[in-house]
């Protein structure tokens, strides 16, 4: 079991100053007050933010300070992450009453604003990126990941392969293209960003995407662990929840135990991404914490 002591200490350090960098570029729009109260309800409403997390904890292992350009990086990837659930919990898509704890953005704003203030974080996302003092090539950059990771070939892929796979069993490989695209191309982009911002070289850079990928994949599958291992009543009778809705989900397709064994399989995957960050100057003890998020809980 990893011990999460030092990485809570920094979660508590560095996560109020994103709160509050977020916070102040927000005030900065200046939108139409509606809006700007739909898009502030979003992010305010909290979440993990593992995303951003993650590009702090590769700064931190180089040693790069966490300043305004680092905690920018950061917020953008936390705007575009917080769009595609806004986007994603409309009634046109899943649906879903709560989001984060609280009702979800169209419930408490309309779906004509959810709409627009999803609209509004994925348009600044990216406009924030070139509003750093970064070097504007390094700009480029990380406006070129961040695109490809959420747009027509990454997130919004994903999602569409999701939704048009909700019609049939999907094969296994269709299910980790769909999981790698929706939810693993946003991690794996935090990654990159955090490479590029450390400066990272070429070796550093592919292993830095390869751990990304791998906790990508692992986090999906654990969360349809966690799916399944939770129970939901049907017509008066537990039953395990991915069957009653009839999801695609990896426990569906190999069994509980062989998704178990996936888990681990792709968290010594990226163990040994670590560990050959290590060897070239990486201090990777926070970021092997953070692999205690897939945990059995
Ligand atoms: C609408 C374009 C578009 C995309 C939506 C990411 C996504 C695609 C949908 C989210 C649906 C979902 C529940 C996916 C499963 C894994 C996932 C991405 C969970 C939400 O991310 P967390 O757990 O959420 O990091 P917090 O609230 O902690 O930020």
């Amino acid at each position: 079991m990893e011990d999460k002591t030092q990485l809570a200490d920094f979660q508590a350090e560095v996560l109020p100053q994103l709160e509050t960098h977020m916070g102040k570029h927000l005030a900065t729009l200046n939108s139409a007050p509606k809006l700007q109260k739909a898009m502030s309800y979003s992010i305010e409403a909290g979440g993990k933010r593992i995303r951003p997390l993650m590009i702090l904890l590769i700064c931190q292992a180089r040693g790069r300070v966490l300043d305004d350009d680092v905690l920018s990086v950061a917020g953008s990837l936390e705007f575009m992450h917080t769009y595609s659930l806004i986007h994603d919990d409309l009634p046109e898509m899943d649906n879903d009453d709560l989001r984060r704890g609280k009702p979800t953005n169209h419930k408490v704003f309309g779906q004509d604003i959810a709409v627009l203030a999803g609209d509004a974080l994925l348009t600044e996302a990216i406009g924030w990126l070139a509003e750093t003092n970064l070097a504007p090539e390094l700009q480029v950059k990380l406006i070129k990941n961040l695109s490809q990771a959420s747009g027509a070939n990454g997130m919004v892929a994903g999602q569409t392969g999701d939704i048009l796979g909700e019609q049939k069993t999907l094969t296994l490989t269709e299910l980790m293209d769909v999981h790698r695209k929706k939810t693993g191309m946003l991690l794996e982009y935090a990654c990159v960003a955090g490479g590029l911002l450390v400066n990272a070289d070429e070796q550093q850079s592919e292993n830095l995407r390869s751990f990304g990928q791998n906790f990508g994949l692992a986090f999906q599958i654990y969360d349809d662990i966690l799916d399944v291992v939770s129970t939901t009543e049907k017509m008066g009778k537990k039953v395990h929840k991915d069957l009653a809705e009839n999801k695609n989900t990896f426990p569906r397709l190999l069994g509980l135990d062989q998704a178990y064994e996936a888990l681990n399989e792709t968290l010594e995957q990226a163990r040994k991404n670590l560990a050959q960050l290590a060897k070239t100057g990486f201090d990777v003890t926070l970021l092997a914490q953070l692999l205690g998020y897939f945990e059995a809980k």
